[in-house]
């Protein structure tokens, strides 16, 4: 996949992401503002004044999306949904779109980087949170934004949860971070690397925290207890996924999520949350990794299974709790 030189789109990859060893190993975000709810930042969280770039077909950008929803910003911050097509530009908006803020219209999103920064020099990547009103990139790293969704329109947004309370923070960066080498990059590193050693350490590292994490959810409903952080939103689009995307386009095929107890209980919670199910369409996300323009190899052809029953009960709102089972 190409990227922006200078301000101007190359087709030629001179960003790789493949290092010598074989090991697949993502790039920095560049864009790394901050929303505050007093403005002292310089982004003031402001209703209509942000608008949101991505695609649920990139689990880094699907976290956006759902934190979205989780704190019922979807009446407060805009959203365009962008995809990636054989021979284009990176990502393409699905019908012509005018820059929020300007009277420019654009095909790629490439575009909007350079909009906000003329001589930009990286890759073009969702998430990308746009403001309006300075008409620039605020951020366009997926775990930033979605920290800045939690606790930036306090005030300007309907009542929703805190996925990131203090009390618990230490835990929930703890989860993080073993997600995040584990699972988050570790399915890119099964799937996306090129040689054997590094597709087989990933491998086992990668069931390696899925067995450490089936064990976590035995005695508690979510990653960091009783109520949801910010650690299962980070995890969730991976694991949705996975029996359909990872296990068979990124080889990572030791035992499916469906094989696990609790983490495909723990899924089907998650997926049941009100909102949570029209932000998660799979078969959007296996046409954006199947399609000639995704990043595993294939024919273009999409599989059409497995039956993944999101809807089946989970049975989980009593895990943890000192309740004895009847
Ligand atoms: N650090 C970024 C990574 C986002 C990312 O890698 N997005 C991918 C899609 S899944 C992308 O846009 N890739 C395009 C490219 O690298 O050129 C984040 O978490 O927000």
């Amino acid at each position: 996949m190409g990227h922006l030189l200078d301000g101007k789109w190359t087709h030629e990859d001179k960003l790789k992401e493949i290092r010598e060893d074989g090991k697949y190993v993502k790039f920095d975000a560049i864009f790394r503002n901050w929303l505050s709810a007093d403005g002292s930042t310089g982004f003031k969280a402001e209703a209509g004044r942000y608008h949101l770039y991505s695609s649920v077909s990139c689990p880094w950008a699907h976290r956006t999306e759902l934190l979205r929803a989780l704190k019922r910003l979807d009446g407060l911050i805009g959203l365009t949904t962008t995809r990636q097509t054989e021979g284009g530009e990176g990502w393409t908006f699905l019908e012509d779109h005018i820059v929020p803020g300007t009277d420019t219209s654009v095909k790629y999103l490439h575009e909007v980087y350079a909009l906000a920064a003329p001589d930009y020099t990286g890759r073009v990547t969702v998430p990308t949170l746009w403001d309006i009103e300075k008409r620039t990139i605020v951020s366009n790293e997926s775990s930033e934004i979605i920290k800045m969704f939690n606790e930036a329109f306090v005030g300007v947004a309907p009542d929703s949860p805190d996925f990131y309370p203090e009390a618990l923070r230490a835990d929930i960066d703890a989860v993080n971070e073993m997600v995040l080498d584990g699972i988050n990059n570790g399915v890119n590193r099964c799937g996306r690397g090129v040689s054997q050693e590094a597709y087989d350490a990933a491998f086992d590292n990668l069931f390696a925290a899925l067995d450490a994490l089936e064990e976590r959810l035995s005695g508690q409903r979510y990653l960091c207890g009783p109520e949801q952080t910010l650690a299962d939103w980070r995890l969730y689009p991976n694991l949705i996924r996975f029996d359909s995307i990872y296990y068979l386009g990124y080889k990572c095929n030791l035992r499916r999520i469906e094989d696990y107890p609790n983490l495909s209980a723990y899924l089907r919670d998650l997926y049941q949350t009100p909102g949570i199910a029209a932000v998660s369409d799979i078969e959007t996300m296996k046409a954006g990794i199947y399609s000639g323009a995704g990043p595993v190899p294939s024919n273009g052809i999409v599989p059409r299974g497995p039956d993944l029953g999101l809807e089946r009960a989970h049975g989980r709102a009593g895990v943890g709790s000192a309740r004895l089972q009847p």
